[in-house]
């Protein structure tokens, strides 16, 4: 078992595009991201900003290499009944990085529910 002193540390932060939301613009917004020691994924406007424009819990989100699409270095996030995120870096170094360490926080985040879940059942 290993404490985690500080939830907030970033493990990895960068810039990367993401697909907008609406229906009926999906535009590319390139944002600033930090993956935390929480297992979440936090984006900003830009690196000066303290405020999050928002955070995608990782727990239960698979993250893959996204080849649908015309344009290179896309992954993306997916969840069973919930949103599919898109992102887009700028080089295969970065994407392979992205992919890894999200991949990673996605499986600690489930761990560390399931050993909370034993803990407290
Ligand atoms: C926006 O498009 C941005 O892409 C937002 O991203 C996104 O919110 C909005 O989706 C989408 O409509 P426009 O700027 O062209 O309006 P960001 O918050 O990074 O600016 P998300 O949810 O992706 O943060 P909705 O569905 O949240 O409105």
């Amino acid at each position: 078992f290993q404490p985690v002193r500080d939830l907030q540390a970033p493990v990895m932060s960068g810039y990367i595009s993401k697909l907008g939301n609406s229906s009926f613009m999906k535009i590319w917004k390139k944002r600033y991201f930090i993956l935390r020691q929480d297992n979440c994924l936090y984006y900003y406007k830009n690196d000066q900003e303290n405020d999050p424009l928002g955070a995608l819990p990782l727990c239960g989100y698979t993250i893959s290499r996204h080849t649908d699409t015309s344009k290179d270095f896309c992954f993306k996030a997916e969840k069973y009944g919930a949103r599919t995120y898109y992102f887009m870096t700028d080089n295969r170094d970065q994407l392979t990085e992205w992919v890894g360490a999200l991949t990673e926080a996605a499986a600690r985040s489930k761990k560390r529910k399931e050993s909370f879940l034993s803990v407290s059942s």
